[in-house]
């Protein structure tokens, strides 16, 4: 070590051997960090036994250091493993919890007549609430892509919450909203539900992240046996993750989107209960950070309802970016007034002549609905 002698001027190394001495006080290496309600404290709150000197008493291997709380806002009770003995004078709590939301929470530690220690002051925050992004209850404005009329309409019949969801009928059509209030970003878990109305056939796409550049989906691909992730750029179909999957008909599924900050998207597929796991689905893609939700389907009926979108962490998100625009793409986005026309069936064949202009670059339409609701 280097030493100083003031008095004489003198300075110098010397070796030395530092013997800690005996155990004398406690302190908080890892202070405790805020954390969401119903989570542990992450990462554990960490002590160390020092002696008079602040050397770690690495020879103590017997103390129980016991957590309790300090300053206790919220009137909380703690739980977890609250007495822990030091291994080589370091103690950790990894499972403490507290069951109130507060701000300004302290932690004691001690034991027996070691000097304890309070720690920095934390807060348990509110878990983020799911908010509802769509539920077909009321009429609202969609964009159209893909065909001159959608083949979609709000209706009794596919409600699963409320009085109304959404009948998506066979076509050529994407139906996506982007309008304020129905944003999603990369951070957040968008859920929405979708049953296979009397044939479980075709395909059932789900959009996140949409705009006029395209979306992401996830699809419940009735028709192959596949529950896939897709990149539907300009509204086309690249898959970017599939797993063997089949559907029922006649029967509620839960379809959750796990949209990470990090670029990783995993869909999972949940029973009727909505909280039966059946299936999940990865994969890595950044080509879109936010956008608003879309609809597609083809074969048999899709019904859908109730879209919610619950934010991560809210308050550490970055704000939304959209992409805008995309090259080589000549659509327009018709504000459709109401929610959407009814499909006729007897109109399919002749609606579905009139749409894709271009196969090769995929370029789309917009649709002219004629009446909406
Ligand atoms: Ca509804
Ligand atoms: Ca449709």
């Amino acid at each position: 070590m280097f030493v100083t002698d003031v008095g004489n001027g003198i300075q110098g190394f010397v070796g030395a051997t530092v013997n800690a001495s005996v155990p004398a006080s406690i302190i908080i290496e890892q202070q405790p960090q805020s954390v969401i309600l119903g989570s542990p404290i992450r990462p554990g709150v960490r002590i160390r036994i020092v002696d008079t000197y602040g050397n770690l008493v690495r020879s103590d291997n017997s103390d129980v250091i016991t957590v309790a709380l300090g300053a206790n806002p919220g009137s909380a009770i703690l739980t977890g493993t609250t007495s822990v003995t030091v291994s080589q004078g370091i103690a950790s709590f990894d499972d403490i919890l507290l069951d109130k939301i507060g701000t300004g929470y302290t932690l004691v530690v001690s034991s027996g007549a070691l000097v304890g220690a309070t720690s920095a002051q934390f807060s348990i925050l509110a878990k983020p609430t799911a908010k509802t992004l769509i539920d077909f209850e009321n009429a609202a404005t969609w964009n159209i892509v893909g065909a001159r009329n959608p083949t979609a309409k709000r209706d009794p019949s596919a409600a699963h919450d409320g009085a109304n969801g959404l009948v998506d009928s066979n076509g050529t059509d994407w139906i996506y909203r982007n309008d304020s209030g129905t944003g999603v970003k990369a951070g957040d878990t968008i859920s929405t539900w979708l049953r296979f109305s009397g044939t479980a056939d075709g395909r059932a796409y789900f959009g996140f992240g949409a705009g006029s550049y395209g979306t992401y989906s996830v699809v419940a691909a009735a028709n192959s046996g596949e529950f896939q992730i897709q990149l539907n750029a300009n509204y086309g179909n690249r898959v970017l993750a599939t797993v063997p999957q089949d559907f029922q008909a006649d029967h509620w599924y839960r379809l959750e989107v796990v949209w990470g900050t990090d670029g990783k998207i995993v869909g999972k597929l949940y029973d009727r209960d909505g909280v039966t796991l059946i299936q999940s689905v990865s994969a890595v893609n950044r080509w879109i950070t936010s956008g608003g939700i879309a609809f597609r389907a083809t074969g048999a009926d899709k019904h859908w309802d109730t879209v919610t979108d619950l934010p991560t962490s809210p308050s550490t998100l970055p704000g939304a970016m959209s992409r805008s625009g995309s090259r080589g793409v000549r659509h327009h986005d018709i504000q459709v007034a109401g929610l959407l026309v009814a499909d006729e069936s007897s109109k399919k064949s002749k609606v579905q002549q009139q749409l894709w202009t271009s196969t090769r670059d995929q370029i789309f339409m917009a649709g002219f609905p004629r009446r909406g609701f």
